[in-house]
């Protein structure tokens, strides 16, 4: 089961500050490094994660992940298309796969993910989308049909974070509300007390 929730940071600098808080699920989200500075980013990170005993996603290098062990690659659409899915199996890596539209959800289903991420649920100001925000229901919607972790990614605020579990997301992921927060280890602290406040799905 996936912590319910998922932080994703853009640099291993924020493992430091934020894996003695308590956290158990984070993302790797790293753009634009040259390939020895992002293995070194993914490297740090493994390795960090590890001795905090958290689980560490690798967002989009999957070769990466599969050369310095990383336990679980996290791929969009584009990504999904270019990879050797049976590389990541052989390899032993758990998979996750972003969907915004229920032809994405088929291609994701098809490579049998160990989670499903539906965005954004809410208007995010972190990515540039061409998909309407998906709102609630979709939530419900596709736990329904993935039968499998779901995972809601996008705009989601530490006050939205009831509604969305109740909706039916297994797992919150989150970069703004807590990255961009004045006080991050605050925000992240408050975030990880409050989730077993959250509701059941259909509580
Ligand atoms: N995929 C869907 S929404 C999103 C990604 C990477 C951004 C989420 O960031 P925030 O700041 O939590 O809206
Ligand atoms: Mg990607």
């Amino acid at each position: 089961m996936l912590d319910r929730f998922y932080l994703i940071v853009d640099g291993a600098r924020w493992l430091d500050r934020l894996l003695p808080l308590g956290l158990g699920l984070v993302q790797l989200r790293v753009k634009g490094l040259d390939e020895a500075a992002r293995r070194a980013e993914i490297a740090a990170s493994i390795q960090k994660c590890r001795a905090s005993g958290a689980t560490l996603v690798v967002n989009d290098f999957w070769r990466d992940a599969i050369d310095l062990g990383a336990a679980w690659v996290h791929l969009g659409q584009e990504d999904l298309a270019g990879a050797d899915l049976v590389a990541i199996r052989r390899a032993g890596v758990k998979l996750g796969i972003s969907t915004h539209s229920h032809e994405e959800l088929d291609a994701a289903l098809a490579a049998d993910p160990d989670y499903v991420a539906l965005g954004p649920v809410y208007p995010t100001t972190l990515k540039v989308m061409p998909w309407a925000p998906q709102g609630l229901d979709r939530i419900g919607e596709w736990k329904r049909i993935t039968k499998r972790p779901l995972v809601a990614i996008g705009g989601i605020t530490l006050e939205r974070a009831p509604g969305v579990a109740r909706a039916g997301a297994d797992s919150i992921a989150v970069i703004s509300d807590v990255l961009s927060h004045p006080d991050p280890e605050a925000r992240c602290k408050a975030w990880l007390d409050a989730r077993a406040t959250w509701p059941a799905a259909s509580d």
